[in-house]
């Protein structure tokens, strides 16, 4: 039997190229090699306000979207994290042993609930909502971008602590990080991870930007005052860059060193636009036409579901008479 894989995406702002290649490009290249379920995680999305009608509408796109990247439904499970209540019927029961002191040093809710006036507890309890996404499927393997790495740790963290508790009950998750790209760095600010909540024009490229845009965006990136590649003196805006352009070319070290060394930095940026163009062009042709498509999204959706809902309820059943609740015998 072939090892189960899990991660999820929230459908929130534009996917971008930092998901891209952090996670989704993974998600695809894997598919083939282990049983995947991906997640569109909007239980997720909710820890902070969205517009209602805007959201059930971002999740049919980022379906769509992923679809268009190559999750491939005769092979993968893709499923919306709402249809499956067991997700947050196991999550009550890991909030119950995990600490809060764990919660609090997560990085992302501290840097969320900075930026809060008011902080909801979604927003704490983030991470063991994850935690339930991926150990109600046994996941072994959880592709995704070194800034989850932290949450994927704590879901180890609550899985022993439920182990030792009640018994052994859950399968100890992995992540799996890109060996290039598993951080990608905003355009405008490389020191700021490239995120879909940052509102500016030049700070991510959306995987549905147009040709023109992408090439506009990438030839505003920040850079440093060097004129050329220097790979002994490399500022955060020309190592994003190479990052992105390694990253999608799949080229190795040294291909990338010898080709770019010396380089002026105009001349870089085309090429790293050039890159980005080639690759999302294909991506973008079929996202469109799976959306002119009216009911195959939601087929997938729908199949999907039921096809793994009853793993989820399994677990979550398991997980009840681990702890002593009520099941019907
Ligand atoms: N900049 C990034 N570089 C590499 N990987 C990234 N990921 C996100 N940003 C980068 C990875 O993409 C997957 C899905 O992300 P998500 O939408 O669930 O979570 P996120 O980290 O909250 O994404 P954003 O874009 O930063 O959204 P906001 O602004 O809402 O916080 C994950 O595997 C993530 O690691």
């Amino acid at each position: 039997m072939k090892a189960r894989v899990f991660s999820g995406i929230q459908p929130t702002g534009s996917p971008h190229i930092g998901n891209y290649l952090g996670a989704l490009k993974n998600w695809a290249k894997i598919q083939y090699d282990y049983e995947s379920i991906y997640c569109i995680v909007d239980l997720h999305a909710i820890t902070l306000y969205q517009d209602p009608k805007e959201l059930r509408q971002k999740i049919q796109e980022l379906a769509g979207m992923l679809l268009a990247i190559g999750i491939d439904p005769a092979h993968s499970s893709l499923v919306v994290q709402s249809a499956i209540p067991a997700h947050v019927e196991l999550a009550w029961m890991l909030t119950c042993v995990t600490p809060v002191g764990w919660l609090e040093r997560m990085t992302q809710y501290k840097a969320k609930s900075a930026a809060q006036e008011t902080i909801g507890d979604g927003i704490l309890q983030y991470p063991v909502l994850m935690a339930a996404d991926i150990l109600l499927y046994d996941a072994k393997v959880v592709p995704v971008g070194d800034d989850q790495t932290q949450h994927v740790e704590l879901t180890r963290d609550i899985a022993q602590r439920f182990n030792s508790l009640y018994g052994e009950t859950f399968v100890m998750p992995e992540t799996r990080l890109p060996s290039v790209g598993a951080r990608i760095m905003g355009l405008d600010e490389p020191e700021k991870k490239m995120s879909k909540s940052v509102i500016g024009s030049g700070h991510a490229v959306s995987l549905l930007d147009p040709p023109d845009l992408i090439r506009k965006k990438v030839l505003r990136a920040t850079t440093d005052s060097n004129p050329a590649v220097d790979f002994d003196r490399l500022g955060p805006g020309v190592a994003n860059l190479l990052t992105i352009f390694q990253a999608f070319s799949e080229w190795s070290d040294a291909r990338v060193r010898q080709h770019f060394a010396g380089m002026r930095y105009g001349e870089l940026k085309k090429q790293v636009a050039d890159v980005i163009v080639a690759a999302l062009e294909p991506i973008q042709k079929r996202y469109h036409e799976i959306m002119d498509e009216a009911t195959y999204v939601a087929r997938v959706l729908e199949e999907s579901a039921r096809r793994i809902t009853p793993i989820a309820n399994a677990t979550v059943e398991k997980a009840k008479r681990a702890m002593g609740l009520y099941t019907p015998d």
